[in-house]
């Protein structure tokens, strides 16, 4: 059995990532898997209610879950740590104020996890701003290797892919090495330069004035697209994509494919900044390792976007650094 934390149960995404969860969708469908949801006091009692539904569900794959409010309790034992859970920005909130406000509760649950996770434990954080929240987790989890943190731009991906798939007219498992770089926010790169639509290159199938003047700001807007049409964030397609994210993690990548994975930037290929976490295109080996993808050459345009991507990195660390 393996035992799942999920932070914000009570949140929209956790109203569509629970019960995929527990029908077999994280790790599939021989595995039996323990539910550890945490929320904040205030939303406790809606939780209980989503706990209900989770049990009326009859999910035979479903073993126990566990709820609270102390990271140091629903922590304990997890082989994978989903954190959803983050304070949205409210009216007239600077995006400062946000990231420091956020930055608080993964000091704590970093070291929640550090004391209490299984050692193989693997950390996806999700809660905005997600790259720099799981910098400050991973640094209050010392004892965790640095190698086990992640940040989600999976979801970035698959918009991206998407949009190519319908734009080419092919399916979206037509669509390969579709790399997001940087930061998740709106000065994430999505490279069309190496993505692949039916084994040849997005730019020979598909006008470079499109990719790079309508494709690219759809992907970065398609957020606020969303909020706009249905009045609330995305959540099925984020939970979809943290389902992706962590199959990804424990799945062997094609030989033909990436995948885009925020994670720790220490002794990285392209020269980044040693210490973030910054999303690139990766792969994941037969041993189980997370390998960054080399030598993915960078055009003129790419390097200008990825720099300034960097950069609004290390001014969001930099905001959080006493927490660091
Ligand atoms: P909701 O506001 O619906 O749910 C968040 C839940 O987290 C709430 O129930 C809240 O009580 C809980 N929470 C807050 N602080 C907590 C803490 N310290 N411990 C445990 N629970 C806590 O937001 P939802 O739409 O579910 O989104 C959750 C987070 O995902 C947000 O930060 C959002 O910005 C982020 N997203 C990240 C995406 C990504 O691609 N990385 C995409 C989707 C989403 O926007």
């Amino acid at each position: 059995m393996k035992r799942i934390a999920v932070t914000g149960g009570a949140g929209q995404i956790n109203y569509n990532l629970l019960f995929r969860i527990a029908s077999g969708d994280l790790l599939g469908k021989d595995v039996p898997v323990a539910l550890h949801i945490l929320e904040v006091p205030p939303f406790i009692d809606v939780l209980k209610g989503v706990v209900m539904e989770l049990n009326d569900c009859c999910f035979p794959l479903l073993q126990e879950i566990v709820i609270g409010t102390d990271p140091f309790e629903v922590f304990e034992d997890v082989n994978f740590a989903l954190l959803v859970g983050a304070k949205p920005r409210s009216k007239g909130m600077e995006r400062k104020d946000l990231i420091l406000d956020n930055g608080k509760i993964f000091v704590e649950q970093g070291k929640a996890l550090n004391a209490k996770a299984a050692k193989d434990v693997k950390v996806v954080v999700v809660g905005n701003p997600c790259n720099t929240n799981c910098l400050i987790c991973m640094h209050n989890a010392p004892d965790i290797s640095k190698d086990q943190f992640f940040a989600m731009t999976r979801l970035d991906e698959n918009r991206a892919k998407a949009f190519l798939a319908q734009e080419a007219k092919v399916l979206t498992t037509d669509v390969k090495k579709m790399a997001i770089w940087g930061n998740h926010s709106k000065t994430q790169v999505p490279d069309f330069f190496h993505a692949e639509i039916q084994g040849k290159k997005a730019i020979e199938v598909l006008s470079e004035d499109w990719l790079k003047n309508t494709f690219v700001e759809k992907v970065q807007n398609r957020g606020g697209a969303i909020i706009e049409a249905r009045g609330k964030s995305s959540a099925a397609s984020a939970a979809s994509a943290a389902l992706d994210t962590v199959f990804s993690l424990v799945s062997t990548t094609p030989e033909d494919d990436w995948h885009s994975l925020c994670l720790y930037t220490k002794n990285n290929p392209y020269n980044i900044d040693n210490d973030l976490i910054f999303s690139f295109p990766c792969r994941t080996l037969e041993d189980g390792s997370i390998k960054i993808i080399e030598a993915v050459e960078w055009t003129p345009y790419l390097e200008e976007k990825i720099a300034l991507s960097q950069k609004e990195l290390l001014e969001e660390r930099e905001m959080i650094a006493h927490l660091l």
